[in-house]
Protein backbone atom coordinates (compact mmCIF):
# COMPACT_ATOMS: atom_id res chain seq x y z
CA UNK A 1 0.00 0.00 0.00
CA UNK A 2 1.26 3.49 -0.69
CA UNK A 3 2.45 5.57 2.09
CA UNK A 4 0.43 8.55 2.29
CA UNK A 5 0.95 12.00 3.33
CA UNK A 6 -1.18 11.98 6.03
CA UNK A 7 0.41 8.66 7.71
CA UNK A 8 3.42 10.73 7.33
CA UNK A 9 2.19 13.38 9.02
CA UNK A 10 0.86 12.04 11.98
CA UNK A 11 4.12 10.04 12.34
CA UNK A 12 5.66 11.55 15.45
CA UNK A 13 9.16 12.48 14.16
CA UNK A 14 12.43 13.75 15.40
CA UNK A 15 14.66 16.34 13.36
CA UNK A 16 18.27 16.63 13.91
CA UNK A 17 19.32 19.16 11.37
CA UNK A 18 17.72 22.45 11.09
CA UNK A 19 19.43 25.32 10.85
CA UNK A 20 17.83 28.80 12.30
CA UNK A 21 18.91 31.03 10.19
CA UNK A 22 17.80 28.66 7.01
CA UNK A 23 14.32 28.09 8.65
CA UNK A 24 13.39 31.41 8.89
CA UNK A 25 9.54 32.11 7.58
CA UNK A 26 8.83 33.89 4.43
CA UNK A 27 6.50 36.12 6.36
CA UNK A 28 8.80 37.32 8.93
CA UNK A 29 11.62 37.89 6.12
CA UNK A 30 8.70 40.17 4.28
CA UNK A 31 8.39 42.04 7.70
CA UNK A 32 12.14 42.82 8.20
CA UNK A 33 12.40 43.64 4.39
CA UNK A 34 9.76 45.95 4.98
CA UNK A 35 11.06 47.51 7.92
CA UNK A 36 14.30 48.31 5.82
CA UNK A 37 12.90 48.99 2.37
CA UNK A 38 9.38 49.49 0.91
CA UNK A 39 9.90 49.09 -2.55
CA UNK A 40 8.24 46.48 -3.71
CA UNK A 41 10.83 45.62 -6.67
CA UNK A 42 13.15 45.42 -4.18
CA UNK A 43 11.61 43.31 -1.90
CA UNK A 44 10.61 40.76 -4.86
CA UNK A 45 14.80 40.54 -5.81
CA UNK A 46 15.49 39.79 -1.82
CA UNK A 47 12.80 37.00 -1.52
CA UNK A 48 13.78 35.25 -4.69
CA UNK A 49 17.24 35.21 -3.82
CA UNK A 50 16.18 33.69 -0.01
CA UNK A 51 14.52 30.77 -1.60
CA UNK A 52 14.82 27.55 -3.48
CA UNK A 53 11.51 25.73 -4.25
CA UNK A 54 12.73 22.78 -4.80
CA UNK A 55 9.71 21.17 -6.84
CA UNK A 56 10.40 24.22 -9.24
CA UNK A 57 14.20 23.86 -9.04
CA UNK A 58 14.17 20.51 -10.69
CA UNK A 59 12.45 22.07 -13.99
CA UNK A 60 14.09 25.28 -14.14
CA UNK A 61 17.70 24.44 -12.78
CA UNK A 62 18.85 23.82 -9.35
CA UNK A 63 21.19 26.62 -7.46
CA UNK A 64 24.47 25.64 -6.38
CA UNK A 65 26.06 26.08 -2.91
CA UNK A 66 27.48 29.41 -3.26
CA UNK A 67 24.28 31.06 -4.31
CA UNK A 68 22.81 29.38 -1.37
CA UNK A 69 25.30 30.55 1.06
CA UNK A 70 24.81 34.32 -0.83
CA UNK A 71 20.88 33.77 0.58
CA UNK A 72 22.58 32.90 4.00
CA UNK A 73 24.81 36.43 3.65
CA UNK A 74 21.29 38.53 2.79
CA UNK A 75 19.12 36.72 5.86
CA UNK A 76 21.72 37.81 8.49
CA UNK A 77 21.79 41.14 7.22
CA UNK A 78 17.66 40.79 7.63
CA UNK A 79 18.86 40.37 11.66
CA UNK A 80 22.11 41.98 12.27
CA UNK A 81 21.20 45.16 13.88
CA UNK A 82 18.47 43.79 16.56
CA UNK A 83 19.30 40.85 18.23
CA UNK A 84 15.68 40.91 19.66
CA UNK A 85 14.87 39.36 16.04
CA UNK A 86 16.70 36.20 17.30
CA UNK A 87 13.83 35.22 19.90
CA UNK A 88 11.06 35.94 17.41
CA UNK A 89 12.82 33.31 15.05
CA UNK A 90 13.04 30.74 16.81
CA UNK A 91 10.03 30.33 18.66
CA UNK A 92 8.55 30.73 14.59
CA UNK A 93 10.69 27.89 13.67
CA UNK A 94 9.75 25.93 16.69
CA UNK A 95 6.20 26.53 16.19
CA UNK A 96 6.50 25.18 12.67
CA UNK A 97 8.00 21.64 13.55
CA UNK A 98 5.65 21.92 16.50
CA UNK A 99 2.80 21.77 13.97
CA UNK A 100 4.46 19.11 11.87
CA UNK A 101 4.36 16.53 14.67
CA UNK A 102 7.85 16.88 15.19
CA UNK A 103 8.57 15.16 18.87
CA UNK A 104 12.20 15.85 18.96
CA UNK A 105 13.74 18.93 17.57
CA UNK A 106 17.83 20.01 17.27
CA UNK A 107 17.90 23.75 16.60
CA UNK A 108 21.46 24.51 15.44
CA UNK A 109 23.05 27.72 14.88
CA UNK A 110 26.31 30.44 15.06
CA UNK A 111 26.20 32.48 17.85
CA UNK A 112 26.74 36.35 16.19
CA UNK A 113 27.14 39.68 17.89
CA UNK A 114 24.46 41.81 16.69
CA UNK A 115 24.05 45.59 17.35
CA UNK A 116 26.32 47.87 18.30
CA UNK A 117 26.97 46.53 21.72
CA UNK A 118 26.08 42.61 21.25
CA UNK A 119 28.04 39.88 22.34
CA UNK A 120 27.59 35.80 21.24
CA UNK A 121 26.25 35.48 24.90
CA UNK A 122 23.49 37.65 23.86
CA UNK A 123 22.97 35.91 21.11
CA UNK A 124 22.47 32.74 22.86
CA UNK A 125 21.02 34.10 25.41
CA UNK A 126 17.67 35.58 22.66
CA UNK A 127 17.63 32.34 20.72
CA UNK A 128 16.95 30.35 24.46
CA UNK A 129 14.38 33.25 25.09
CA UNK A 130 12.78 31.89 21.95
CA UNK A 131 12.61 28.69 22.84
CA UNK A 132 11.15 29.36 26.58
CA UNK A 133 8.84 31.68 24.98
CA UNK A 134 7.61 28.67 22.70
CA UNK A 135 6.87 27.17 25.92
CA UNK A 136 5.83 29.68 27.63
CA UNK A 137 2.74 30.15 25.18
CA UNK A 138 2.03 26.27 24.22
CA UNK A 139 2.69 24.65 28.04
CA UNK A 140 0.71 22.00 26.90
CA UNK A 141 3.10 21.04 23.95
CA UNK A 142 4.65 17.78 23.68
CA UNK A 143 7.75 18.80 21.65
CA UNK A 144 11.43 19.28 22.88
CA UNK A 145 13.98 21.25 21.79
CA UNK A 146 16.85 21.28 22.28
CA UNK A 147 20.17 23.41 20.77
CA UNK A 148 23.83 22.64 19.19
CA UNK A 149 26.16 26.05 19.22
CA UNK A 150 27.57 26.22 15.43
CA UNK A 151 31.30 26.58 14.45
CA UNK A 152 31.49 28.31 11.34
CA UNK A 153 33.71 26.92 9.04
CA UNK A 154 34.33 29.95 6.97
CA UNK A 155 35.42 31.68 10.41
CA UNK A 156 38.92 31.64 12.83
CA UNK A 157 40.07 29.21 15.03
CA UNK A 158 39.05 31.97 17.83
CA UNK A 159 35.91 32.21 16.51
CA UNK A 160 35.45 28.31 17.19
CA UNK A 161 37.23 28.48 20.41
CA UNK A 162 34.65 31.07 21.88
CA UNK A 163 31.69 28.75 20.68
CA UNK A 164 32.52 26.04 22.27
CA UNK A 165 33.74 28.06 25.71
CA UNK A 166 30.09 29.27 25.28
CA UNK A 167 28.62 25.93 24.96
CA UNK A 168 30.30 24.14 27.93
CA UNK A 169 29.85 26.97 30.04
CA UNK A 170 26.38 28.54 29.09
CA UNK A 171 24.36 27.87 32.09
CA UNK A 172 21.37 26.29 29.93
CA UNK A 173 19.64 22.70 29.78
CA UNK A 174 19.00 23.39 26.12
CA UNK A 175 22.43 23.40 24.56
CA UNK A 176 23.56 19.73 24.10
CA UNK A 177 26.07 19.60 21.70
CA UNK A 178 27.74 21.05 18.66
CA UNK A 179 27.76 21.65 14.63
CA UNK A 180 29.96 22.11 12.46
CA UNK A 181 28.99 23.87 8.88
CA UNK A 182 29.21 26.46 6.79
CA UNK A 183 30.14 26.67 3.22
CA UNK A 184 32.28 23.81 2.51
CA UNK A 185 34.54 24.88 -0.20
CA UNK A 186 36.12 27.44 2.41
CA UNK A 187 38.26 26.25 5.45
CA UNK A 188 39.17 22.76 5.51
CA UNK A 189 38.34 20.28 8.40
CA UNK A 190 41.81 20.04 9.04
CA UNK A 191 42.15 23.29 10.97
CA UNK A 192 39.43 22.50 13.12
CA UNK A 193 40.25 19.32 14.35
CA UNK A 194 42.42 19.42 16.94
CA UNK A 195 39.48 22.22 18.69
CA UNK A 196 36.94 19.44 17.83
CA UNK A 197 39.31 16.49 19.37
CA UNK A 198 39.34 18.43 22.39
CA UNK A 199 36.31 19.76 22.90
CA UNK A 200 34.90 16.30 22.37
CA UNK A 201 37.40 14.93 25.22
CA UNK A 202 37.53 17.61 27.80
CA UNK A 203 33.98 19.10 27.66
CA UNK A 204 32.15 15.90 26.72
CA UNK A 205 30.37 18.07 23.87
CA UNK A 206 29.08 16.01 21.22
CA UNK A 207 29.61 16.99 18.05
CA UNK A 208 27.35 16.59 14.89
CA UNK A 209 29.95 17.13 11.68
CA UNK A 210 28.94 18.52 8.14
CA UNK A 211 30.80 15.66 5.38
CA UNK A 212 30.98 15.31 1.91
CA UNK A 213 28.61 18.04 0.51
CA UNK A 214 30.83 18.73 -2.42
CA UNK A 215 33.78 16.14 -3.61
CA UNK A 216 36.47 16.25 -0.85
CA UNK A 217 37.62 12.11 -0.30
CA UNK A 218 40.45 13.22 1.49
CA UNK A 219 38.28 15.50 4.09
CA UNK A 220 35.58 12.88 3.97
CA UNK A 221 37.78 10.28 4.96
CA UNK A 222 39.67 12.19 7.93
CA UNK A 223 36.37 13.11 9.01
CA UNK A 224 35.47 9.18 9.56
CA UNK A 225 38.85 8.42 11.05
CA UNK A 226 37.43 10.91 13.94
CA UNK A 227 34.65 9.02 14.91
CA UNK A 228 31.73 11.72 15.30
CA UNK A 229 28.66 11.24 17.44
CA UNK A 230 26.42 12.57 13.89
CA UNK A 231 27.76 13.29 10.39
CA UNK A 232 25.00 15.22 8.27
CA UNK A 233 24.69 15.04 4.93
CA UNK A 234 27.44 12.73 3.42
CA UNK A 235 26.47 12.79 -0.89
CA UNK A 236 29.48 13.44 -2.32
CA UNK A 237 32.30 10.59 -3.32
CA UNK A 238 35.15 11.15 -5.60
CA UNK A 239 35.39 7.23 -5.39
CA UNK A 240 33.29 3.95 -3.82
CA UNK A 241 35.10 2.93 -1.28
CA UNK A 242 35.25 6.14 0.16
CA UNK A 243 31.33 5.83 0.62
CA UNK A 244 31.40 1.70 1.49
CA UNK A 245 34.07 3.12 4.15
CA UNK A 246 31.26 5.80 5.32
CA UNK A 247 28.79 2.89 5.41
CA UNK A 248 31.60 0.75 7.41
CA UNK A 249 31.85 3.27 9.55
CA UNK A 250 28.11 3.00 11.34
CA UNK A 251 28.48 6.93 12.30
CA UNK A 252 24.97 8.23 12.26
CA UNK A 253 23.62 9.89 9.29
CA UNK A 254 21.33 13.10 9.04
CA UNK A 255 20.06 12.94 5.50
CA UNK A 256 19.05 16.14 3.81
CA UNK A 257 17.29 15.18 0.56
CA UNK A 258 15.94 18.72 -0.64
CA UNK A 259 18.94 20.24 0.24
CA UNK A 260 20.88 18.44 -1.49
CA UNK A 261 18.76 17.96 -4.56
CA UNK A 262 18.40 21.96 -4.70
CA UNK A 263 22.66 22.67 -4.12
CA UNK A 264 22.97 19.49 -6.74
CA UNK A 265 25.35 18.23 -4.25
CA UNK A 266 23.56 14.44 -4.39
CA UNK A 267 24.92 12.88 -7.40
CA UNK A 268 23.08 9.46 -9.08
CA UNK A 269 20.75 8.36 -6.67
CA UNK A 270 22.51 5.03 -6.43
CA UNK A 271 25.50 7.60 -4.80
CA UNK A 272 23.61 8.26 -1.88
CA UNK A 273 23.66 6.05 1.58
CA UNK A 274 19.78 6.77 2.00
CA UNK A 275 19.36 4.58 -1.26
CA UNK A 276 21.65 1.87 0.07
CA UNK A 277 19.42 2.30 3.28
CA UNK A 278 16.65 1.75 1.24
CA UNK A 279 17.44 -1.20 -1.16
CA UNK A 280 19.00 -3.32 1.66
CA UNK A 281 17.05 -5.92 3.77
CA UNK A 282 19.62 -5.94 6.30
CA UNK A 283 20.04 -2.60 8.11
CA UNK A 284 21.73 -3.61 10.64
CA UNK A 285 24.39 -0.58 11.77
CA UNK A 286 23.31 2.04 9.21
CA UNK A 287 21.60 4.97 11.61
CA UNK A 288 19.94 7.75 9.55
CA UNK A 289 16.55 10.14 9.95
CA UNK A 290 15.46 12.71 7.43
CA UNK A 291 15.85 16.63 7.70
CA UNK A 292 14.91 19.40 6.55
CA UNK A 293 18.27 21.17 6.81
CA UNK A 294 16.94 25.30 6.25
CA UNK A 295 13.12 24.60 6.01
CA UNK A 296 12.57 28.49 4.93
CA UNK A 297 15.34 28.09 1.90
CA UNK A 298 13.79 24.62 1.01
CA UNK A 299 10.76 25.19 1.27
CA UNK A 300 10.34 22.25 2.78
CA UNK A 301 8.74 20.24 5.91
CA UNK A 302 10.13 17.18 7.74
CA UNK A 303 6.91 15.35 6.74
CA UNK A 304 7.50 16.32 3.27
CA UNK A 305 11.22 15.18 3.11
CA UNK A 306 9.21 11.53 4.22
CA UNK A 307 7.07 11.52 1.51
CA UNK A 308 9.58 12.62 -0.96
CA UNK A 309 11.54 9.35 0.18
CA UNK A 310 8.23 7.06 0.66
CA UNK A 311 7.70 8.28 -3.26
CA UNK A 312 11.35 7.80 -4.34
CA UNK A 313 12.51 4.84 -2.45
CA UNK A 314 9.61 3.05 -1.69
CA UNK A 315 9.73 2.73 1.80
CA UNK A 316 6.34 2.21 4.50
CA UNK A 317 5.26 4.32 6.98
CA UNK A 318 6.67 1.43 9.59
CA UNK A 319 9.80 1.55 7.74
CA UNK A 320 10.43 4.77 8.57
CA UNK A 321 9.20 4.48 12.36
CA UNK A 322 12.10 1.90 12.71
CA UNK A 323 13.97 3.95 11.43
CA UNK A 324 13.70 7.00 13.79
CA UNK A 325 13.11 5.14 16.84
CA UNK A 326 16.58 3.34 15.74
CA UNK A 327 18.00 6.65 15.31
CA UNK A 328 16.77 7.84 18.08
CA UNK A 329 19.67 6.17 20.19
CA UNK A 330 21.99 9.01 18.49
CA UNK A 331 20.06 12.12 20.14
CA UNK A 332 22.38 14.36 21.92
CA UNK A 333 20.10 14.83 24.94
CA UNK A 334 20.44 11.11 26.11
CA UNK A 335 17.45 11.50 29.45
CA UNK A 336 15.40 12.02 26.20
CA UNK A 337 15.26 9.17 24.42
CA UNK A 338 13.58 6.57 25.98
CA UNK A 339 10.44 8.77 25.78
CA UNK A 340 10.80 9.38 22.04
CA UNK A 341 11.55 6.15 21.00
CA UNK A 342 8.59 4.88 22.77
CA UNK A 343 6.20 7.77 21.13
CA UNK A 344 7.54 6.46 17.79
CA UNK A 345 7.08 2.68 18.78
CA UNK A 346 3.49 3.29 19.91
CA UNK A 347 2.74 5.10 16.77
CA UNK A 348 3.99 2.02 14.50
CA UNK A 349 1.83 -0.49 16.76
CA UNK A 350 -1.37 1.83 16.27
CA UNK A 351 -1.23 1.14 12.88
CA UNK A 352 -1.38 -2.50 12.73
CA UNK A 353 -4.44 -2.56 15.20
C1 LIG B 1 26.61 24.01 5.31
C2 LIG B 1 24.95 25.33 6.21
C3 LIG B 1 23.99 24.76 5.31
O1 LIG B 1 23.77 29.55 11.94
O2 LIG B 1 22.70 31.64 11.09
N1 LIG B 1 24.30 26.24 6.94
N2 LIG B 1 26.24 24.94 6.20
N3 LIG B 1 25.76 23.43 4.42
C4 LIG B 1 24.45 23.80 4.38
N4 LIG B 1 23.66 23.22 3.42
C5 LIG B 1 22.76 23.94 2.58
N5 LIG B 1 22.80 25.31 5.57
C6 LIG B 1 23.00 26.21 6.58
O3 LIG B 1 22.03 29.41 10.13
C7 LIG B 1 22.57 29.65 8.85
C8 LIG B 1 23.98 29.10 8.74
O4 LIG B 1 23.96 27.65 8.81
C9 LIG B 1 24.96 27.10 7.97
C10 LIG B 1 25.65 28.27 7.27
O5 LIG B 1 26.85 28.59 7.94
C11 LIG B 1 24.64 29.38 7.40
O6 LIG B 1 25.22 30.67 7.37
P1 LIG B 1 22.50 30.19 11.46
O7 LIG B 1 21.36 30.00 12.41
Amino acid sequence: MKTTRDQLFKMPKIELHAHIGGSIRESTIIELINKKNKDPEAIKQILDSCRIDPKQSKEVGRRNLNECFKMFEVIHDLTSTDVTVMTRITKETIEDYADDNVIYLELRTTPRAIGQNGSKYDYVTHVIKGIEDYYQSHPDSPIIVRLLLTIDRQKSLQEAKENIELAHTYPSKYIVGMDFSGNPFKGPFSNFQHLIKEAREKHKLPFSIHMGEVLNDDEVLLIISTKPERVGHAVCWQSESTRDEFIRSQIPLEVCLSSNHCTTTSREEGDHPFAEYAKTTNRSGMHMCLNCDDKGIFQTTTTDEYLMAADDFSLSVEEFCEMQADMANYIFDKESIEGVRSQIIKYRDSLSS
